[in-house]
């Protein structure tokens, strides 16, 4: 019975079944499908924030569906009458309308969260649920002939489908980067209803894999908007400083009007303005002589620009910094100047007692205030995945350079196309939505991967991509090393071919942690690299539980060890030729399922400088004392 009622209203409403398709693949949009070699591409609605629109952020009613009922039946076709979570009635009128109607879920009536919030603060008993949520709310809206509409989500962990007043608008797949779907033509006059179906579960071929080293934060986890453009719109606008000293612009518009029209770039404070024109892709791709008076952003001095790009009827406005970053051989030049970076890492996740990845401004600039001010770093690592669009522009604004990653982590399915294709489109996600940050100085592509065939292939379309979208920053990963025996001595070799691809080395280090070694013999350490590139210690750490002490610093876990740990990490640091920069793992404790140590963990990885709460242990004086000694420039 129940299933004759579902295959009659699934052929009366259409198959919504396929939301959270094959792995990869985004619908909804024309230009989502990549072939081999294509870099995917799709609506990029760059400063999204900065339009006209509606903020969809707050009371969200949430319903969990761990046997993805709403997405299927349970023989495997679509999903019943029943169980549709997203379909635009009110099940209780339904109820009393026809009482014989059989409805399992009611998300007028369900429980309420505040979003974007991860959903493990919604109810403790969601604090390790690993599957399908869903998300609703109501908003008003009056539709104009002149404006297209456009649902973006900042990110929404991990795969996520788009209904709005009850028809299937699109899926995406990937934690943390965003994405726009045109919803233009399913808005209606007065009240409408969006839904969100998230599902958290990671699997072999998703990106990052089901085993990290960090809290996996199921959820929309950054904020959900309307986004309102006139009909023919500034998709993509990137301006920045070449290495010869120009201002380039690569403008893209969408709409009726995108081709051959005029775009006009200003900046006001610099009496700065100049034209051109799109082509019959609706692109432009222009260099002008940079203004005189252009002051260039660095860490010491975050100057950013307002910068208007006018085309059409659209006008965007961004605040954008001008610097140029390169290598020369084992050096680090940001404009023009060898820098040592003076770093930390950097997990998405508050400072506070319970944290659910709400990332306010607040909660940004207290962790950002703290590498800065705190410890003195020009520079942060953000791991393992794209942060938020908020974080890389308060980067921007108090000045600090920023290493940018995807979530390639340890062990992923690198044989497998659509894995593969689910990176590319992250990759491009990440740097379309970032290239106007001058914080950013890196795009990192992986950490820690195992060398191999298929690893190498994958991570040579990736570096491929990420030069082919930005050729002005430089390309780094994490590297796995290899340990040997010199003289009774050890030797740490760099021998990845990934580093060929790389403008600069990253190396995590934890000997004295995860190896025997004694503290005090880590300065003995040599580290070889045949590659004459430069490298930076993208972690090294050890766990501290704050306030647990043992005077000797033997004891691991205890604040002595973690900062003796540092003291000679930064000793062995010291004596190597090619290292370039610093970012010790990592600024605060965060969570962490793998880490059970009963009383020196309990689901934290306590390797933070700052307790969870943000008390200093003693490590962090260690990094702040060495880098106030660097502060005067190169080592
Ligand atoms: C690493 C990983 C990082 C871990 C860290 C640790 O090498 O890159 O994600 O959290 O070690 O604490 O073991």
């Amino acid at each position: 019975m129940a299933d004759e009622l579902s295959r009659r209203t699934v052929l009366g409403l259409g198959a919504a079944g396929v939301a959270f398709g094959a792995t990869g693949a985004t619908v909804g949009e024309p230009s989502q499908t990549a072939e081999p070699g294509d870099i995917p591409s799709g609506i990029v609605l760059v400063n999204a924030a900065s339009r006209e629109g509606q903020d969809l952020s707050g009371a969200w009613r949430y319903s969990i569906d761990p046997y993805r009922d709403g997405i299927s039946g349970f023989h495997g076709a679509a999903a019943g009458f029943g169980h549709r979570r997203y379909e635009d009635h009110d099940v209780e009128a339904v109820a009393r309308a026809n009482p014989a109607a059989l409805i399992e879920y009611d998300m007028q009536r369900s429980s309420v969260a505040q979003l974007p919030a991860a959903w493990l603060t919604h109810d403790p008993a969601l604090r390790h649920f690993v599957g399908l949520m869903w998300y609703q709310r109501a908003f008003t809206h009056t539709p104009s002939r002149a404006r297209r509409a456009f649902i973006r989500v900042e990110a929404a962990n991990y795969r996520s489908s788009v209904y709005l007043n009850g028809a299937f608008i699109g899926t995406h797949e990937g934690g943390f980067t965003p994405y726009s779907l045109e919803v233009t033509d399913f808005l209606r006059q007065g009240a409408n209803q969006i839904t969100i179906g998230v599902d958290s579960e990671p699997s072999p071929d998703t990106v990052p894999p089901p085993v990290t080293d960090w809290e996996n934060y199921g959820g929309i986890t950054r904020p959900v908007r309307l986004v309102l453009t006139p009909e023919t719109f500034v998709d993509d606008a990137w301006i920045r400083l070449t290495r010869d000293g120009r201002i380039a612009a690569s403008v893209r518009l969408d709409g009726p009007r995108a081709v051959r029209t005029r775009v006009r770039l200003s900046i006001d404070a610099l009496d700065w303005t100049v034209e051109g024109r799109t082509n019959d892709l609706g692109e432009l791709e222009g260099a002008f002589d940079a203004p005189h008076a252009l002051e260039l952003w660095s860490p010491e001095n975050p100057r950013l620009y307002s910068v208007r790009v006018e085309a059409g009827a659209d006008t965007l406005e961004d605040q954008i910094g001008f610097r140029t970053v390169r290598v020369e051989g084992e050096n680090i030049l940001l404009n023009g100047e060898p820098i040592f970076l003076r770093g930390v890492c950097l997990h998405e996740e508050e400072i506070g007692a319970d944290p659910g990845r709400i990332m306010t401004s607040a909660a940004i600039a207290d962790l950002l205030k703290a590498a800065k001010d705190g410890l003195g770093c020009n520079f942060v690592r953000l791991a393992h995945y794209p942060h938020s669009e908020a974080m890389t522009r308060m980067a921007d604004k108090i000045g600090l350079l920023v290493w940018s990653e995807m979530p390639v982590y340890w062990r992923i399915n690198w044989g497998n196309p659509a894995t593969r294709t689910a990176a590319r489109r992250m990759q491009a996600e990440n740097i379309r939505r970032d290239r106007n940050r001058a914080s950013i100085i890196f795009w990192s592509l992986a950490n820690e991967t195992p060398q191999g065939e298929e690893r190498n292939a994958f991570l040579k379309t990736l570096a491929a991509d990420a030069r082919s979208l930005d050729d002005t920053r430089l390309i780094t990963a994490a590297l796995l090393t290899e340990r040997r025996d010199r003289n009774g001595r050890p030797l740490v070799v760099i021998n990845d071919p990934l580093a060929d691809l790389l403008d600069v080395l990253g190396v995590n280090t934890y000997n004295g942690w995860y190896s025997d070694d004694a503290l005090a013999d880590l300065p003995d350490i040599s580290w070889r690299s045949d590659y004459g590139k430069p490298m930076i210690f993208s972690e090294f750490g050890a766990d501290a539980k704050a306030g647990f002490h043992d005077a000797s610093a033997m004891r691991k876990f205890s604040e002595e060890f973690q900062a003796e740990f540092h003291r000679n990490t930064l000793a062995m640091s010291a004596r190597i030729p090619f290292l370039r920069g610093l970012s010790p793992w990592i600024l605060k404790d965060f969570r962490s399922p793998r880490r059970q140590h009963p009383v020196y963990q309990n689901g934290w990885n306590r390797k933070g400088l700052m307790s969870e709460t943000g008390a200093r242990k003693q490590a962090f004086e260690v990094i702040a004392a060495y880098y106030r000694s660097l502060a005067n420039g190169p080592r």
